[in-house]
Protein backbone atom coordinates (compact mmCIF):
# COMPACT_ATOMS: atom_id res chain seq x y z
CA UNK A 1 0.00 0.00 0.00
CA UNK A 2 1.08 3.73 -0.63
CA UNK A 3 2.31 5.45 2.34
CA UNK A 4 1.98 9.41 2.22
CA UNK A 5 3.79 10.82 4.75
CA UNK A 6 2.32 14.63 5.82
CA UNK A 7 2.02 17.38 8.14
CA UNK A 8 -1.74 19.06 8.06
CA UNK A 9 -2.33 22.24 5.82
CA UNK A 10 1.04 21.87 4.70
CA UNK A 11 1.84 21.92 0.59
CA UNK A 12 2.07 17.70 1.21
CA UNK A 13 -2.51 18.32 1.67
CA UNK A 14 -2.35 18.65 -2.46
CA UNK A 15 -1.16 15.07 -3.24
CA UNK A 16 -3.45 14.00 -0.08
CA UNK A 17 -5.89 15.18 -1.72
CA UNK A 18 -4.55 13.79 -5.49
CA UNK A 19 -4.07 10.25 -3.95
CA UNK A 20 -7.95 10.37 -2.58
CA UNK A 21 -9.39 12.04 -6.24
CA UNK A 22 -7.58 9.11 -7.84
CA UNK A 23 -9.16 6.52 -5.54
CA UNK A 24 -5.94 5.42 -4.57
CA UNK A 25 -5.06 2.74 -1.90
CA UNK A 26 -2.90 4.80 0.16
CA UNK A 27 -2.23 5.09 4.34
CA UNK A 28 -1.50 8.72 5.42
CA UNK A 29 1.09 9.06 7.90
CA UNK A 30 1.51 12.30 9.70
CA UNK A 31 4.69 13.68 11.03
CA UNK A 32 4.49 16.17 13.86
CA UNK A 33 6.10 19.21 12.83
CA UNK A 34 5.43 20.61 16.59
CA UNK A 35 8.21 18.34 18.03
CA UNK A 36 10.05 18.37 15.21
CA UNK A 37 9.60 14.83 13.55
CA UNK A 38 10.50 16.26 10.47
CA UNK A 39 14.43 16.14 11.28
CA UNK A 40 14.15 12.81 13.40
CA UNK A 41 16.79 10.18 12.01
CA UNK A 42 13.87 7.99 11.59
CA UNK A 43 12.11 10.44 8.69
CA UNK A 44 15.22 11.58 7.37
CA UNK A 45 15.35 8.13 6.65
CA UNK A 46 12.44 8.35 4.43
CA UNK A 47 13.26 11.70 3.17
CA UNK A 48 16.57 13.36 4.15
CA UNK A 49 15.37 16.75 2.92
CA UNK A 50 13.21 16.53 6.15
CA UNK A 51 10.21 18.00 4.32
CA UNK A 52 6.70 16.79 3.51
CA UNK A 53 5.28 15.22 1.53
CA UNK A 54 7.17 11.76 0.79
CA UNK A 55 5.04 9.08 -0.54
CA UNK A 56 6.67 5.72 -0.35
CA UNK A 57 5.80 3.08 -3.63
CA UNK A 58 6.64 -0.31 -4.50
CA UNK A 59 9.16 1.74 -6.51
CA UNK A 60 10.69 3.64 -4.03
CA UNK A 61 9.81 6.73 -2.74
CA UNK A 62 8.81 9.56 -4.34
CA UNK A 63 9.28 13.71 -2.99
CA UNK A 64 8.47 17.19 -4.34
CA UNK A 65 4.96 18.15 -4.69
CA UNK A 66 4.78 18.41 -8.25
CA UNK A 67 6.31 14.83 -8.92
CA UNK A 68 4.16 13.29 -6.96
CA UNK A 69 0.72 15.06 -8.42
CA UNK A 70 2.51 14.22 -12.04
CA UNK A 71 3.05 10.27 -10.92
CA UNK A 72 -0.78 10.41 -9.45
CA UNK A 73 -2.56 11.72 -12.38
CA UNK A 74 -0.07 9.27 -14.67
CA UNK A 75 -0.77 6.18 -12.61
CA UNK A 76 -4.52 6.45 -12.12
CA UNK A 77 -5.36 7.09 -15.60
CA UNK A 78 -9.42 6.63 -15.02
CA UNK A 79 -9.46 9.08 -12.45
CA UNK A 80 -8.84 11.42 -15.06
CA UNK A 81 -6.84 14.01 -12.84
CA UNK A 82 -4.69 15.02 -16.02
CA UNK A 83 -5.58 17.04 -18.99
CA UNK A 84 -7.02 15.14 -21.90
CA UNK A 85 -4.81 15.09 -24.78
CA UNK A 86 -0.83 14.07 -25.58
CA UNK A 87 2.65 14.78 -23.52
CA UNK A 88 1.94 18.41 -23.90
CA UNK A 89 -0.82 18.73 -22.72
CA UNK A 90 0.35 16.97 -19.72
CA UNK A 91 3.39 19.35 -19.66
CA UNK A 92 0.96 22.34 -19.95
CA UNK A 93 -0.11 21.27 -16.06
CA UNK A 94 3.34 20.26 -15.34
CA UNK A 95 3.89 23.74 -16.01
CA UNK A 96 1.38 25.35 -13.94
CA UNK A 97 2.13 22.72 -11.02
CA UNK A 98 6.31 23.63 -11.13
CA UNK A 99 5.51 27.50 -11.07
CA UNK A 100 3.81 26.91 -7.81
CA UNK A 101 6.16 24.71 -6.85
CA UNK A 102 9.01 27.38 -7.26
CA UNK A 103 7.46 30.87 -7.04
CA UNK A 104 4.68 30.76 -5.27
CA UNK A 105 5.18 28.23 -2.99
CA UNK A 106 8.19 30.27 -2.21
CA UNK A 107 6.60 33.47 -1.87
CA UNK A 108 4.18 32.08 0.70
CA UNK A 109 7.48 30.40 2.72
CA UNK A 110 8.95 33.74 3.00
CA UNK A 111 6.49 33.85 5.72
CA UNK A 112 6.55 30.79 7.46
CA UNK A 113 9.37 30.37 7.97
CA UNK A 114 10.84 33.52 7.29
CA UNK A 115 13.36 32.63 9.88
CA UNK A 116 15.07 30.35 7.12
CA UNK A 117 16.06 33.27 5.01
CA UNK A 118 17.41 35.98 7.06
CA UNK A 119 18.89 36.46 10.84
CA UNK A 120 18.64 39.20 11.65
CA UNK A 121 15.02 40.49 13.31
CA UNK A 122 14.70 43.73 10.29
CA UNK A 123 15.25 41.47 7.51
CA UNK A 124 12.93 38.96 8.39
CA UNK A 125 10.64 42.25 9.14
CA UNK A 126 11.29 43.48 5.77
CA UNK A 127 10.78 40.24 3.82
CA UNK A 128 7.49 39.64 5.49
CA UNK A 129 6.32 43.13 4.05
CA UNK A 130 7.00 42.13 0.77
CA UNK A 131 4.77 38.83 0.55
CA UNK A 132 1.07 40.70 0.10
CA UNK A 133 2.66 42.48 -3.11
CA UNK A 134 4.57 39.60 -4.54
CA UNK A 135 1.70 37.47 -3.94
CA UNK A 136 -0.85 39.80 -5.90
CA UNK A 137 1.58 39.77 -8.74
CA UNK A 138 2.29 35.96 -8.72
CA UNK A 139 -1.29 35.06 -8.09
CA UNK A 140 -2.79 38.20 -10.15
CA UNK A 141 -1.36 35.83 -13.24
CA UNK A 142 -3.34 33.06 -11.92
CA UNK A 143 -6.75 35.21 -10.93
CA UNK A 144 -6.40 36.44 -14.83
CA UNK A 145 -5.99 32.53 -16.30
CA UNK A 146 -9.89 32.02 -14.73
CA UNK A 147 -11.42 35.20 -16.60
CA UNK A 148 -12.48 33.38 -19.75
CA UNK A 149 -15.07 31.67 -16.78
CA UNK A 150 -13.29 28.06 -16.87
CA UNK A 151 -14.10 26.61 -13.38
CA UNK A 152 -10.53 24.51 -13.27
CA UNK A 153 -6.76 25.75 -13.58
CA UNK A 154 -6.63 23.78 -17.26
CA UNK A 155 -9.99 24.63 -18.21
CA UNK A 156 -13.13 22.42 -18.30
CA UNK A 157 -11.88 19.11 -16.75
CA UNK A 158 -10.49 19.15 -12.65
CA UNK A 159 -7.04 18.24 -12.47
CA UNK A 160 -4.14 17.51 -9.74
CA UNK A 161 -3.21 21.40 -10.67
CA UNK A 162 -6.68 22.22 -8.71
CA UNK A 163 -6.11 21.08 -5.05
CA UNK A 164 -2.22 22.22 -5.41
CA UNK A 165 -3.94 25.62 -6.35
CA UNK A 166 -5.80 25.31 -3.66
CA UNK A 167 -3.32 24.50 -1.08
CA UNK A 168 -2.18 28.29 -2.04
CA UNK A 169 -5.34 29.80 -1.73
CA UNK A 170 -6.04 28.43 1.63
CA UNK A 171 -2.81 29.89 2.83
CA UNK A 172 -3.62 33.66 1.67
CA UNK A 173 -5.79 33.01 5.09
CA UNK A 174 -2.86 33.00 7.20
CA UNK A 175 -1.29 35.81 9.25
CA UNK A 176 0.97 38.24 6.87
CA UNK A 177 -0.06 36.74 3.46
CA UNK A 178 -2.66 39.85 2.90
CA UNK A 179 -5.93 37.62 2.38
CA UNK A 180 -7.77 36.64 -0.57
CA UNK A 181 -9.87 39.99 -1.03
CA UNK A 182 -7.78 40.51 -4.49
CA UNK A 183 -8.77 37.57 -5.86
CA UNK A 184 -12.24 37.04 -5.86
CA UNK A 185 -11.81 34.05 -8.90
CA UNK A 186 -9.32 31.84 -6.73
CA UNK A 187 -11.50 32.68 -4.15
CA UNK A 188 -14.79 31.07 -6.48
CA UNK A 189 -12.05 28.26 -7.56
CA UNK A 190 -11.39 27.82 -3.76
CA UNK A 191 -14.74 26.88 -3.22
CA UNK A 192 -15.55 24.95 -5.95
CA UNK A 193 -12.65 22.57 -4.54
CA UNK A 194 -13.71 22.75 -1.16
CA UNK A 195 -17.35 21.16 -2.62
CA UNK A 196 -15.60 18.06 -3.76
CA UNK A 197 -16.03 15.06 -1.42
CA UNK A 198 -13.18 14.20 -1.64
CA UNK A 199 -11.58 17.14 -0.53
CA UNK A 200 -14.07 17.72 2.31
CA UNK A 201 -12.68 14.13 3.25
CA UNK A 202 -9.19 14.65 3.33
CA UNK A 203 -10.14 18.23 5.16
CA UNK A 204 -11.71 15.91 8.12
CA UNK A 205 -8.90 13.57 8.05
CA UNK A 206 -6.08 15.91 8.47
CA UNK A 207 -8.47 17.77 11.21
CA UNK A 208 -8.73 20.79 8.91
CA UNK A 209 -11.59 23.56 8.47
CA UNK A 210 -13.16 24.53 5.04
CA UNK A 211 -11.76 27.95 4.67
N1 LIG B 1 9.82 21.79 -2.84
C1 LIG B 1 9.16 20.96 -1.88
C2 LIG B 1 8.80 21.81 -0.66
C3 LIG B 1 8.43 20.95 0.52
C4 LIG B 1 8.26 21.79 1.77
O1 LIG B 1 8.81 22.88 1.91
N2 LIG B 1 7.45 21.27 2.71
C5 LIG B 1 7.24 21.98 3.95
C6 LIG B 1 5.75 21.99 4.30
S1 LIG B 1 4.79 22.90 3.11
C7 LIG B 1 7.96 21.27 5.08
O2 LIG B 1 8.02 20.06 5.10
N3 LIG B 1 8.47 22.02 6.04
C8 LIG B 1 9.12 21.46 7.20
C9 LIG B 1 10.37 22.18 7.56
O3 LIG B 1 10.79 23.06 6.80
O4 LIG B 1 10.92 21.86 8.62
C10 LIG B 1 7.92 20.32 -2.50
O5 LIG B 1 7.35 20.89 -3.43
O6 LIG B 1 7.54 19.22 -2.08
Amino acid sequence: MLKLFYSPNACSLAPHIALDEAGADYEAVRVDFKNGEQRSERYLAINPKGRVPALVTDRGILTEVPAILGWVAQTYPAAHLKPEGDFFAFSMMQEFNLYIASTVHVALAHLFPAERWADSAEAIANMKAKVPSNLTALLGLIEDRFADGRPWVMGAQYTVADPYLYVMTRWLERDGAGGSAPFPRLVAHRSRVQARPAVQKVLADEGLEPV
